[in-house]
């Protein structure tokens, strides 16, 4: 049978024990095991973490300290020396695990390569020698803008073994937002492609790097690394640009990781806030290593047989943590998948899965919707029996689409984690341990051993059960950020001074409102803050509007959410005019293109409001909330007190 319309459920208390035979052999094997551990983490979280870390880790040299918390900046591991890609590769190399498949990788023309431990650990090193001999030291950031190709793992691991920080930009992001992330960083050398393929279409990486530093664009740039991939021709500028290949036959493969500080910096990941530019989320090596390492083996329950699959970009947190960094450090089979879902082949995910006979398999709530809509004939014309264990993330679950991706994908024999982290947070913080903790279709359930949580009111008190509040996180924990690059202040006012806890504690606000049920489950309702999420995308409103009023014919932009099937959240932007302007389908799609320049095509608004008028409040302020109403359809509800100008309301329905 084929649905295609997306039913309600009205009421939510459905719960899904873990199946037992799934129980019987988890790492987390009952609800009682789990509460034992998790009580146990929160007496003594730093005993909790260091057992860890000793057991599950190789040290150059144990730490002097687990942690040091000056708020709200934290040093975990103090003094201990180790290194992430030793952690990921060589450590398995003394092991049966050697020849065991590390990377299976699927082009998105169907060409494919697996690389096994020995064999990724020759190129990383490879590729560490060739970033050395062009003047890579430790310490130097290095932007990785690239395709879903190998390469991008082996220069993240490269990267990580010299001690040279990455910044991985996403590759749909433009020169624009690419020359930001680069300047912010001062990268010295970028890494990228001639091109990759994405929807059928080539798309032209290294022509956006071209543009990015042109014309002393990104001053810092000294040295720009090109993968073959589209064999597209590219422009290479003698005694700046380099062939990856090339550079790969001229160096040895003995490359020895560098023992690293536990604090020192691993990677700088940009990602939107409420106000101005992107910040450069910093993560240090030992606590995001140990972090991803365990949150990766509990809650997907990984083991050595399994074929593991995270469809996300590298470009994003969950591709640091979830495809390379969390799978390899635990010595699993992790699949790289170039595509994505196409109306030239929308089963391609369930081939992958097929094809490699993937067991764990963790995607996003957008295209699980995505999926729905296109009906589930597609997936059921393939062989999904390997799968064991589903995953999601990026935004809430909607039951439906919760329900849906448990009969129809998962065979309703599959737990699903539902897994609710950030950026900022390094990895998974709420979620079940699929073997322990009954889910519930549409909330991520419980924290994670050593997370504390709660949601609270702005003063820091817990709030009833039911009643919403602010998720907070009220103990330091090893994956956590640890600064916004050459901004400490911007780290301080954004995540640790919005709750004021009376008793002086810091709780950290990651900025998602939340309730709690009468069980201790959390839902998280989604964004307090003027963040969109599109399709499992953060953007901030602030780019988005500054991206069109860098327009000449935009005198003023308003961006805000709304709700959509698919999307989750569908980019709506109120805009006014300049007087000699005036509103057309063409200009609104002259500004759509022009969002795209700046920023990329993730943040094509869906709709262009033209208006004459914003609602504001007397000092000045776009009222957003009205905005959303109307964005949304809905009646404008609450307040509207402070609106400056009361017939506004009326002109922007009238269109
Ligand atoms: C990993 C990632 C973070 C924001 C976060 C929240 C939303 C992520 C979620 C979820 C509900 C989940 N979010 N997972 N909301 N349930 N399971 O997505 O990082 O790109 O930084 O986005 O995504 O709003 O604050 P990032």
């Amino acid at each position: 049978m084929t649905t295609n319309t997306i039913e309600s459920i009205l009421q939510e208390n459905r719960l899904f024990p873990p199946p037992s035979q799934f129980s019987q052999t988890a790492y987390i094997k009952s609800f009682e095991e789990y509460q034992q551990i998790y009580e146990k983490a929160k007496t003594d979280p730093q005993s909790f973490w260091a057992d860890l870390a000793e057991k599950e880790l190789h040290w150059f040299e144990k730490w002097e300290k687990v942690l040091d918390w000056q708020p709200p900046f934290a040093k975990w591991f103090v003094g201990g020396k180790i290194n992430i890609s030793y952690n990921c590769l060589d450590r398995h190399l003394t092991t049966w695990r050697k020849n065991k498949a590390a990377l299976i990788w699927e082009g998105e023309p169907g060409d494919s390569r697996t690389l096994t431990y020995a064999q990724l650990h020759r190129e990383v090193c490879q590729f560490a020698n060739a970033l050395k001999e062009l003047g890579v030291h430790k310490g130097d950031r290095v932007g990785i803008y690239m395709p879903m190709i190998p390469e991008a793992a082996i220069a993240m691991l490269a990267c990580a073994r010299i001690g040279a920080p990455h910044t991985v930009v996403f590759g749909g992001f433009s020169s624009e937002a690419l020359k930001d992330r680069l300047n912010d960083a001062e990268a010295k050398v970028v890494i990228t492609a001639d091109g990759g393929f994405r929807k059928d279409k080539t798309i032209a990486l290294k022509e956006q790097v071209d543009l990015a530093i042109a014309d002393q664009g990104v001053p810092s740039v000294e040295k720009v690394l090109v993968v073959q991939r589209t064999k597209e021709p590219v422009t290479m500028v003698e005694g700046r640009d380099y062939w990856w290949h090339d550079l790969q036959q001229k160096v040895s493969a003995e490359c020895p990781a560098e023992p690293m500080d536990s604090e020192d910096m691993l990677f700088i990941l940009y990602t939107s806030g409420t106000t101005g530019k992107p910040k450069g989320v910093v993560h240090t090596t030992g606590g995001y290593n140990l972090y991803t390492h365990i949150t990766t083996k509990w809650i997907f329950d990984l083991k050595d047989d399994d074929v593991y699959w995270c469809t996300a970009d590298v470009g994003w947190i969950t591709g640091h943590s979830y495809i390379v960094y969390g799978p390899l450090s635990n010595g699993a089979t992790t699949v790289m998948y170039e595509g994505v879902p196409r109306p030239s082949n929308p089963g391609c995910f369930w081939d992958v899965i097929e094809k490699y006979g993937v067991n764990i398999f963790y995607t996003a709530p957008t295209a699980i919707r995505a999926f729905m809509k296109a009906g589930e004939d597609i997936p059921n014309a393939r062989n999904m029996s390997s799968l064991r264990l589903l995953g999601t993330v990026g935004e809430p679950i909607n039951p439906e689409a919760w329900m849906w991706y448990y009969r129809v994908i998962g065979g309703e024999k599959c737990p699903i984690v539902d897994t609710w982290w950030q950026t900022e947070t390094g990895g998974i913080m709420i979620t079940p341990l699929p073997g322990a903790i009954p889910a519930k279709p549409g909330s991520c359930t419980r924290p994670f051993p050593g997370i504390i949580a709660d949601v609270v009111d702005l003063d820091g008190n817990p709030v009833k059960p039911e009643e919403g509040g602010y998720l907070v996180v009220k103990h330091p924990w090893p994956g956590m950020m640890r600064t916004v690059y050459k901004n400490p202040e911007r780290f301080r006012n954004s995540y640790w001074e919005h709750i004021y806890p009376k008793d002086g504690q810091y709780f950290y606000f990651a900025g998602d409102g939340a309730r709690r049920d009468e069980e201790g489950y959390y839902w998280v309702m989604g964004r307090v803050d003027d963040v969109i999420n599109t399709a499992g995308h953060r953007l901030g409103t602030m780019e988005i509007e500054s991206a069109l009023v860098s327009h000449p014919a935009v005198a003023e932009a308003a961006v805000v959410g709304r709700p959509d099937e698919v999307k989750g959240e569908d980019i709506y932007a109120f805009v006014t005019l300049e007087n000699q302007y005036s509103a057309s389908d063409q200009l609104m799609k002259e500004l759509k293109d022009h969002v795209v320049k700046e920023i990329g095509a993730i943040a094509r608004p869906g709709t262009i409001h033209f208006t004459d008028v914003l609602p504001k409040t007397r000092s000045g302020k776009i009222m957003r909330r009205l905005l959303r109403n109307l964005a949304s359809g809905q009646e404008v509800a609450g307040d509207t007190s402070t609106l400056e100008d009361k017939g506004v309301l009326e002109k922007l329905r009238g269109g």
